[in-house]
């Protein structure tokens, strides 16, 4: 991949992504929603196919000349239903809010009530959030964790369900540290009558390969985004595990016959609420997923999981407070409170550093989401340059130092200068580095 036509022919812009290239490569990226892409996928997103209009599905387009782009999205489709055991899958989606508003608009009328979890215990923007198009569409009535052991708090989730009767129920977040609840959250479900909806966008690439249980055998719908744990290109997709007539006895136009859950979906997605797919994203999804296919991704998920389970046990001996103790998956989430430091003087801090973390609410913050009490940590990114559990230790020394001396400019410059030495050992993108 070079990049000579850029810089020949507009050195401004060249410079900007010379200089993301090389802040990717010279610092520690730990906000858990990030990956880097394989090569391959981020040739496939920098193609042609950022060229072709397709709106429509493959072979039912509004445009000419689709045959190609048809056999990218089939492709993308084939090998995502093969690694979810999903029977529909929708990879138009431009992101993840995109999937979930076409996932809710397909169940939930405008006005009916949804639940979800409280954005400041976990929860995402579109789980319902007062300024988000979920909260202003939809009655919101949030969840919560428990306080005691960080973890969703069933009594209180059956106790709302059964007094709000809720149209649906949203599992899943930006920052739960253990496994989605899948089967608890059916048999509330099931009780009151709710749909059920997992947005899976952080643990999809863990649950593509068995280290998280899947939401197939027991949500109606699935959404996720394609670029955390699951490293494809930065995207959103929908599925179902097993499709079968609307519950709404919607039929089709002409001939009457009732239409499938998919179809629904489908025409929600598009025209509903998006326009041209980006059909170069389609294909990179179908480069990732055929990644995710190989038994080289599952030793990556498995990494992904130990080397956050070692920072855990790191940070804990350090007198680190963990929400729910510890983690299952490829996040932690560290309550600062004891530290004397807030999330945001901690990510400005570890920035400095060389360090990229996000400051994030913990359970019953006191704190507004501009400062926070806490930060989220992940794993995705750093074990895809190849890091183990030796540099997780490594990391967490770095990270606590910076904690305990946030203003002492030599040690961040100490850090910093380790960072750095941490960095070259695991080369990213080394060839467009020294371009
Ligand atoms: N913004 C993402 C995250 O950081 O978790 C969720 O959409």
């Amino acid at each position: 991949m070079s990049f000579a036509s850029l810089a020949a022919s507009d050195p401004q812009a060249y410079n900007i992504l010379k200089k993301e290239i090389g802040r990717e490569h010279n610092t520690l990226e730990l906000i858990a929603s990030e990956n880097f892409v394989s090569r391959a996928v981020l040739e496939m997103a920098g193609g042609v196919m950022t060229n072709k209009y397709a709106e429509g599905y493959p072979g039912k387009r509004y445009y000419g000349g689709c045959d190609i782009v048809d056999e990218a999205e089939n492709l993308a489709r084939e090998r995502a239903s093969r690694l979810f055991n999903a029977e529909y899958v929708n990879v138009q989606p431009h992101s993840g809010s995109q999937a979930n508003m076409a996932a809710l608009l397909t169940f939930v009328k405008v006005g009916e009530t949804i639940m979800g979890l409280d954005l400041a215990h976990g929860g995402h923007l579109t789980h319902g959030s007062p300024v988000n198009f979920s909260g202003k569409l939809f009655n919101i009535i949030p969840y919560h964790l428990d306080a005691d052991t960080g973890r969703v708090d069933f009594d209180e989730v059956m106790k709302l369900a059964r007094e709000h009767k809720p149209r649906l129920i949203i599992c899943g977040g930006s920052a739960y540290p253990r496994f989605i609840e899948f089967e608890q959250f059916h048999e509330v479900a099931d009780t009151v009558g709710a749909f059920l909806m997992a947005d899976i966008a952080h643990p999809a690439g863990l649950v593509a390969t068995g280290f998280h249980p899947s939401p197939m055998p027991y949500c109606d719908v699935v959404t996720t985004t394609t670029h955390k744990t699951l490293r494809g290109p930065r995207g959103g997709m929908i599925m179902v595990g097993k499709d079968g007539e609307n519950p709404f006895g919607l039929t089709a136009p002409k001939s009457g016959r009732v239409k499938n859950i998919s179809e629904i979906l489908d025409s929600m997605v598009m025209p509903g609420i998006q326009g041209g797919p980006l059909m170069h994203i389609i294909a990179a999804k179908a480069v990732a997923f055929g990644e995710a296919l190989t038994p080289g991704f599952r030793d990556y998920c498995r990494q992904i999981i130990d080397n956050a389970q070692a920072m855990a046990a790191e940070f804990l001996s350090r007198d680190y407070q963990l929400v729910s103790g510890g983690t299952d998956t490829h996040l932690v989430l560290i309550d600062l409170t004891n530290k004397a430091i807030t999330g945001k003087a901690a990510e400005k801090a570890l920035e400095r550093a060389g360090i990229t973390v996000n400051k994030n609410m913990v359970p019953f913050d006191k704190r507004s989401p501009f400062i926070t009490s806490g930060i989220r940590i992940g794993t995705p990114a750093v074990t895809t340059r190849g890091f183990g559990v030796d540099e997780m230790k490594t990391i967490v020394n770095l990270i606590d130092r910076i904690i305990k001396n946030p203003d002492d400019e030599q040690e961040e410059q100490n850090v910093r200068n380790e960072v750095q030495i941490l960095c070259n050992r695991f080369p990213l993108y080394q060839d467009l580095f020294d371009e």
